[in-house]
């Protein structure tokens, strides 16, 4: 039996033959089986040597086939590797990132610097209450320049914010009455314009705040400076002029000295030489108030800026509506990581 064993092993190719081998000499049905349930009618001294004989036929039969099917898949594993081989010689495919899309990355830019000053970043809700969006910024309900901003109202009281100023209120009243409070906050407005080259129905500001003791037009003068030529080169100059917003007083528009003729008049500055960039001012006093804070001890700047406007500006974009329609070859051309 054993020698009949040896020799079906030897021939048996592939796993699959192998286990039939086992199946046949040593399964339930197989001859040692047999031998093994037979011992009942053997005598007492035949018993022990032919129970010992089968056993150690079924154990020299079990270790063939053991070796047997390590041998097969030893021989499997040899194949496999050789059938993949990786060539290590081949050129690497290209692997595709994603990028910061530019207006985050203009964002993050406007961040680096004013964290840099000492702001911090602060996010506020973009479904808004009207008291935040104009009741604690000086626009009680029958204020005219509420239709400034054409707002889209979800309830009597809720809106889509139409700027980032209520952060403003929303940071003072965290604060309760005590600075200094010195934040930047950018985020996604919403406003009933209609789209075009220019305009678009839900853009990004930056809003800044700082409230302290002593605080001046002059530092608010000096940031901006920082900022103008931290983001339009060294050279740019600045210039402030009157403006009007019910949450600042004085209220001044910032322009930035022409970056592409310097100052001489171009299609870019529409040959005025000049480049608005953003709506800031002092602190209101009634805002200060409201929020908790002492106008006779508190004094505080605040600026609200359009990244989109500012991107554009420094990169040629024609059309604001290339931001938010997701060309991928717009987009691309933008590709810094
Ligand atoms: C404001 O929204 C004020 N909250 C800014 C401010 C903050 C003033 C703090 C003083 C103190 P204004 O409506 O001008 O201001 O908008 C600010 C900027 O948002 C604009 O300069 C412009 O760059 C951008 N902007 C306004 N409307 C649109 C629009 N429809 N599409 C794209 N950008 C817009």
């Amino acid at each position: 039996l054993r020698e009949k064993a040896l020799e079906n092993v030897k021939s048996a190719d592939d796993l699959k033959k192998l286990q039939d081998i086992r199946v046949n000499f040593l399964g339930k049905k197989g001859p040692i089986t047999e031998v093994l349930k037979g011992m009942g009618k053997l005598t007492k001294e035949e018993r022990p040597v032919i129970g010992q004989l089968a056993n150690d036929v079924r154990n020299a039969i079990g270790t063939l086939i053991e070796e047997k099917r390590a041998e097969i898949e030893a021989r499997l594993l040899e194949r496999k590797l050789e059938s993949e081989k990786i060539d290590v010689t081949l050129p690497g495919r290209k692997v595709q990132t994603g990028s910061h899309h530019l207006l985050a990355s203009v964002i993050r830019e406007v961040e680096d610097l004013f964290i840099g000053l000492g702001f911090s970043v602060a996010e506020g809700p973009e479904v808004e209450e009207d008291y935040y969006n104009f009741e604690a910024l000086n626009l009680p309900k029958d204020h005219p320049a509420r239709d400034m901003q054409d707002s889209f109202y979800i309830t009597e009281d809720i809106l889509m914010r139409t700027h980032t100023s209520p952060m403003q209120a929303r940071t003072l009243e965290a604060h309760k009455g005590k600075g200094p409070v010195k934040i930047i906050c950018p985020g996604k407005v919403y406003r009933r314009d209609n789209d075009d080259a220019t305009h678009s129905h839900q853009f990004m500001q930056i809003e800044g705040l700082c409230v302290d003791k002593n605080i001046r037009l002059s530092d608010l003068k000096g940031v901006l400076t920082v900022f103008a030529k931290h983001m339009f080169g060294a050279e740019r100059e600045i210039r402030l002029r009157p403006s009007f917003f019910p949450f600042t007083e004085p209220s001044v528009e910032m322009d930035i000295s022409c970056f592409r003729c310097g100052g001489h008049g171009c299609s870019v500055c529409k040959g005025t030489g000049w480049i608005e960039i953003l709506g800031a001012g002092m602190v209101h006093p009634n805002v200060l108030r409201m929020s908790g804070f002492d106008p006779s001890v508190y004094t505080g700047f605040a600026f609200g800026m359009g990244p989109e406007r500012i991107a554009m500006l420094k990169y040629g974009i024609e059309d604001i509506r290339h931001f938010y329609t997701d060309d991928i070859r717009f987009l691309k051309q933008f590709d810094r990581a």
